[in-house]
């Protein structure tokens, strides 16, 4: 049982875990509420509307609370009220990172507050056996969607359409939902980051970003792959070999005990020393899990230093506003040698 784990962070005293992913993670519990941990024992506070989930969740009490006086004899009103009542105490750990900010005057209006966000993420940046399992059937939805894409992006389809495809072949191959809404950006739309598809033809000569994850059992994937579709400029074959070894340089130093910052400056020294380090603006990669941005952060600022069993992504890119972007990405596992690189589909011009 996960739940075990919160023993480690929470020795003594109260804690309160708000955030859906990190409840997720400890229980299983996948719907509204709290879990509270005190001196050991596990009680998960949800609200009535999610009774049944929640007394399926195993290796915990399950405690209801009623938005709504639909009794007489209610026991806790809400959340907090249900907090209040059950710990009794006048400070509790909690994942402060995890709370909007009316909750968080709410709770620190009554409780003193101590904060366990960073010891939840560190713990949930190393994956166990059975994450990774469920990571890669996440990839190899998301595989299976990338080829497909890949090949009916040159059959007079528009940008809504070919992301739609995606979702749909995502679900039809298993996931419960899409990790976040399947970029795809062509031509002068491809140098926008995040862009939201439109109704854009994709035509002869464009840079196609095709950015996507399944989200299965949970757990996400993050994988991006650029389409040169034929008739592409020599500047653009420039980038994207750019980008590609910036990417693969980057890829072949991950391992356990480097510091994620170095990553960052593997992959932004190549870019700059091309000329287009001004051109990538953002930072190189992220942990993925139950969040498809997780710890640890693969920036030029991060603290964070990779482990074996965390999984990552590798992602630079070049955008030059209004012309074109190229972006390639792929999840990994880290590993004492080289990453275990759950690729999506060929890096192909
Ligand atoms: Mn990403």
């Amino acid at each position: 049982m996960r739940i075990n784990k919160l023993s480690n962070i929470i020795e003594k005293g109260c804690g309160a875990i708000f955030g859906s992913s990190n409840i997720f993670y400890f229980t299983g519990y996948n719907g509204a509420g709290v879990l509270l941990y005190c001196d050991g024992v596990a009680t998960l506070l949800a609200p009535l509307l999610e009774e049944n989930r929640a007394l399926e969740t195993k290796g915990v009490d399950v405690k209801i609370y009623y938005p709504t006086k639909v009794s007489e004899d209610i026991q806790y009103t809400s959340i907090i009220d249900a907090i209040e009542k059950i710990t009794s105490r006048n400070s509790i750990f909690a994942d402060i990172s995890s709370l909007d900010a009316s909750t968080y005057l709410r709770l620190s209006s009554k409780f003193e507050l101590k904060d366990i966000s960073s010891q939840i993420s560190a713990l949930r940046s190393i994956k166990d056996l059975e994450e990774l399992d469920i990571i890669k059937k996440s990839g190899e939805i998301t595989s299976v969607a990338m080829r497909i894409a890949i090949d009916k992006a040159t059959e007079q389809v528009n940008e809504k359409q070919l992301s739609g495809l995606i979702d749909y072949t995502m679900k039809t191959e298993g996931a419960e939902d899409y990790a976040f809404p399947s970029i795809v950006a062509s031509g002068e739309n491809s140098s926008e980051p995040h862009h939201i598809p439109t109704d854009r033809v994709i035509k002869e000569g464009d840079s196609v970003v095709i950015d996507i994850g399944a989200k299965y059992q949970g757990y996400c994937f993050d994988s991006t792959r650029t389409l040169l579709v034929k008739k592409f400029s020599n500047d653009l074959k420039k980038i994207y070999e750019i980008v590609l070894e910036a990417q693969l340089e980057a890829i072949d130093a991950v391992s356990d005990g480097i510091k994620a910052s170095e990553i960052d400056r593997i992959a932004r020294n190549v870019i700059e020393k091309n000329g287009f380090g001004k051109y990538f603006v953002h930072s190189t990669g992220h942990g993925v899990g139950i969040d498809v941005h997780e710890s640890p952060y693969i920036s030029f600022n991060s603290n964070d230093v990779l482990k074996k069993n965390m999984v990552i992504t590798v992602e630079p890119g070049i955008y030059i506003k209004g012309k074109y972007g190229v972006r390639i990405e792929d999840t990994m596992i880290v590993t004492s040698g080289k990453p275990e690189v759950l690729e999506t589909a060929y890096k192909l011009l």
